[in-house]
């Protein structure tokens, strides 16, 4: 409440999801006094507000969970092998009651500005209930892909019907039936709602932007049988999630693409495509830094979608042109192309006929009026650093980390940033972040922060800052890596090319999260390297 006296605590956490919800756990383990702070009115981050029709995690459920309790993972009956929206949030709210999370969260709260107190080496926590809290550590959790890109579209406010967001969805669920609804966009989302709503919808109309690669989910459900041998197997399943690229126990295999007959490789590509899932562009080890490997994965998916496809020129429009597969997120869907099979459904080009403006009644491109009832933005997300932005973090002489990051992100390991000690955000820039299973990323750097914080308090240290050189060093590593690849070739979100202005920085860590792991590891071995104590506020 306004005016209430500032209470004391060890850590404030920004946000209840899978990562901010670990950190309450382990830094409460660790004998911390710790408050979390979640906008939403209950815990799991994304998966609370993700409530769009065929939201569904992209990782296998049995891999997207914590690993952190053999007995939760032992307890938990995940029903299928890709899970939806609702049994992911059923699960987070599981985990909460099971260790007693809630009493430490306060919902329903944004934090609005974290400052630095240079002097005592705390921060300044407030929030938009007038609320302030004074904590030694800050540790956001605000996720790389929560803060919503609501398009600058002419009109959009005056279309008279409902218009949506996928990442804010209403919790009560949207009828399409009998209704004309327009979907904009074709990433992840759209790809996943598109097919629901055309179920229902009169008439849906489709406005793409860019065409993506998108690979059938494969989901099925987990019998009782495959259940109890995954859970039999956990340990080494985990072992191998934390040393591979992307936190699963995925292997690629041993060869490149190139040097297979064609038989083996379509044989890969073959069993890949049957398994289902966003592996599909990680069959080859080679798939996504030469573009010749690139090439046959390519060719592989195209003759796949053509065959589902029954116009040969809604084909073509449908497969992407501008980037080479997987350079941006690859998507995964059920039925996403059949679906235009359908006489309800219809694509509309904007690369040939851009929106114009949005009215009352409907949306105008430059060639046509279309009528609608209703309109759903799947048009993503400020990725990466769009909801550090919308807090005021105020570090060392006043300067805000927006500006310190205006250039782009400037992180040491994605964990810390010099001139802002005793902070750290996860998952975010310069980290493996969006590329890798976000629960064991997330249980990664938690792990890591809290082992620093002992270490600090060991050393009878006020904290610890990245140094200005770590900082410059690692945002070139994490360049060159990110160079030695086809990924920035893409207009990816990866890259913030979805929202104007931003500057173009290929954002995430590239290496993977076991060679991520083991770098962190590394670095805290040698007394954390590349941080320096604060001895005395200064
Ligand atoms: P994405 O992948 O960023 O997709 C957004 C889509 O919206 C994409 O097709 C965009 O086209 C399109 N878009 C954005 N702005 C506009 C405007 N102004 N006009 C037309 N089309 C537009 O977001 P998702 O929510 O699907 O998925 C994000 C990640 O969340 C996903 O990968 C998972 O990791 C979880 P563009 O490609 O920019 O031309």
């Amino acid at each position: 409440p306004a005016g209430a006296a500032t209470s004391e605590v060890d850590v404030v956490v920004v946000g209840a999801g899978f990562a901010g919800l670990y950190a309450l756990h382990r830094l409460r383990g660790a004998g911390l006094t710790v408050r979390v702070f979640e906008a939403g009115d209950g815990v799991g981050g994304v998966w609370y507000w993700n409530r769009y029709p065929g939201a569904r995690c992209d990782v296998e459920s049995v891999d997207y969970s914590y690993s952190f309790s053999e007995e939760l993972q032992q307890e938990w009956d995940w029903t299928e092998k890709y899970a939806t929206q609702p049994e992911i949030l059923a699960y987070v709210n599981h985990v909460a009651d099971r260790f007693d999370l809630r009493r430490d969260i306060t919902f329903g709260t944004r934090v609005t500005e974290m400052v630095l107190d240079e002097a005592a080496t705390r921060w300044t926590v407030r929030t938009d209930s007038g609320e302030t809290v004074s904590a030694q550590y800050v540790i956001t959790a605000v996720g790389p892909l929560s803060n919503a890109n609501i398009p600058s579209i002419d009109g959009l406010d005056e279309f008279a019907g409902p218009t949506y967001h996928t990442s804010s969805w209403p919790h009560e669920g949207v009828d399409f039936t009998g209704k004309r609804v327009g979907v904009i966009g074709t990433g992840s989302s759209g790809i996943q709602t598109i097919p629901c709503v055309a179920e229902q919808a009169s008439v849906l109309h489709v406005f793409q932007r860019s065409a993506n690669f998108s690979v059938p989910a494969g989901n099925v459900p987990l019998d009782e049988a495959t259940r109890r041998a995954q859970k039999a197997d956990y340990a080494e399943r985990r072992r191998l999630s934390f040393l591979s690229g992307g936190g699963s126990p995925h292997q690629a295999h041993p060869s490149s693409a190139l040097d297979v007959s064609e038989q083996e490789r379509r044989d890969a590509y073959e069993r890949r495509w049957e398994l289902g899932g966003v592996l599909f562009s990680k069959t080859f080890p080679d798939q996504l830094t030469n573009l010749a490997s690139n090439d046959t994965a390519r060719e592989f998916w195209e003759e796949k979608v053509r065959g589902v496809i029954e116009d040969p020129e809604l084909a073509e429009l449908l497969i992407p042109k501008d980037h080479a597969i997987g350079t941006k997120r690859i998507c995964t869907d059920s039925n996403y192309y059949q679906t235009f099979n359908r006489d309800n459904v219809n694509l509309v080009n904007l690369r040939a006929t851009p929106i114009v403006s949005v009215d009352a009644t409907g949306v105008n491109t430059t060639a046509e009026h279309y009528d609608l009832d209703a309109l759903v933005l799947a048009t993503g997300f400020d990725a990466m650093t769009g909801s550090l932005d919308k807090v005021n973090i105020v570090g060392r002489g006043g300067q805000t980390l927006k500006q310190a990051w205006a250039a782009g992100p400037q992180t040491y390991l994605g964990l810390g940033s010099a001139g802002f000690p005793n902070f750290f955000n996860l998952t975010g820039p310069g980290s493996v972040s969006v590329l890798a299973n976000m629960v064991l990323h997330s249980e990664l750097h938690v792990d890591w922060v809290a082992d620093c914080i002992e270490y600090v308090a060991r050393q009878g240290a006020l904290g610890i800052e990245a140094t200005g050189q770590a900082v410059t060093d690692w945002v070139r590593e994490c360049s060159d890596r990110a160079d030695a690849t086809l990924m920035p070739t893409a207009n990816s979100w990866y890259v913030g090319a979805n929202v104007p202005g931003r500057p173009r920085v290929f954002m995430p860590f590239v290496g993977g999260l076991g060679v991520y792991g083991q770098i962190i590891a590394e670095v805290a071995e040698a007394g954390y390297k590349g941080f320096e104590l604060v001895e005395s506020g200064r």
